[in-house]
């Protein structure tokens, strides 16, 4: 059975190119496997201010999520930093099974830890702060009880800040710190871990530990499978992916796990 992974495809209403290659994927992926499972590792939306918002453009992205569900390809999602606000009714709509940061994945050989990947960027201490602020249930709670338009309004100003910020930061500061990401493999009894968030899309190998990055859908679209043991990630540009489909993506990673 092959396992595929995706994350930070930050889809929204200013890019209905991504939300036609999500489409296309899961049309393609249905087509493709009898049974398959799907993770999605995180920001997967751009923002979601809370699942009573309903959005036109999000009409066909949880439409193909519940046509791969109902097609026997388990969907598993764990929130990113932009959708920390998806809830059991989103998961219930789509067909999905919520899965918490830090979970681990039996495979034949070992186990594989899967994760959004921002709680190991340690050296970016006021980004932790703010982390730790949105991820309270108490805090959530007080979003999710102001009006939509309330919402929308501070999801663009939050989005607005962290652009500023991340301007001013250095792009050391904004990667993970691999002693973080090496203490949680041990806690976890894991050699392997797979993760978004940085967009640095990568094959990691340090100290026995293998460190598996996927990348994030801009101008490219990316996609992880694990078969058989072997892990790889295969790109293409949004456009070629909109006319060739899967066929279209080159392998850019290739690595036994
Ligand atoms: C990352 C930081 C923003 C620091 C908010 C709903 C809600 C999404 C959001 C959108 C913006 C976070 C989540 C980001 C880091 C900031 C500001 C300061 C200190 C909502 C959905 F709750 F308002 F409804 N946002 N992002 N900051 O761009 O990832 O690091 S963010
Ligand atoms: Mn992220």
């Amino acid at each position: 059975m092959r396992r595929y992974f995706i994350s930070d495809l930050h889809l929204s209403d200013k890019r209905p190119d991504l939300i036609r290659a999500f489409v296309q994927l899961a049309d393609e992926l249905i087509q493709q496997e009898q049974s398959a499972e799907l993770y999605i590792l995180g920001d997967f939306y751009e923002a979601w201010i809370g699942d009573d918002y309903q959005a036109d453009w999000n009409i066909p992205i949880e439409a193909a999520l519940k046509t791969l569900s109902d097609s026997d390809i388990a969907l598993y999602f764990l929130h990113g930093n932009r959708d920390f606000l998806i809830g059991k009714r989103w998961v219930d709509r789509v067909g999905a099974t919520l899965i918490q940061e830090q979970t681990r994945l039996t495979l034949d050989k070992g186990s594989l830890l899967l994760t959004h990947g921002d709680e190991y960027c340690l050296e970016d201490t006021e980004y932790q702060s703010f982390r730790q602020t949105v991820r309270s249930p108490a805090w959530q709670a007080n979003i999710l009880a102001l009006p939509i338009e309330q919402r929308l309004a501070l999801a663009a100003q939050l989005r607005n800040d962290s652009k500023t910020m991340s301007s001013e930061k250095s792009s050391a500061i904004m990667d993970v710190t691999p002693d973080a990401v090496q203490q949680s493999l041990v806690k976890n009894g894991c050699a392997t871990v797979i993760h978004g968030h940085t967009h640095r899309p990568a094959v990691h190998k340090r100290k026995q530990q293998l460190r598996l990055v996927l990348g994030n859908w801009d101008d490219a679209i990316w996609l992880a499978c694990i078969d058989k043991d072997i892990f790889t990630q295969s790109s293409c540009s949004v456009e070629h992916f909109l006319e060739q489909g899967i066929a279209g993506l080159t392998t850019v990673h290739k690595e036994p796990v």
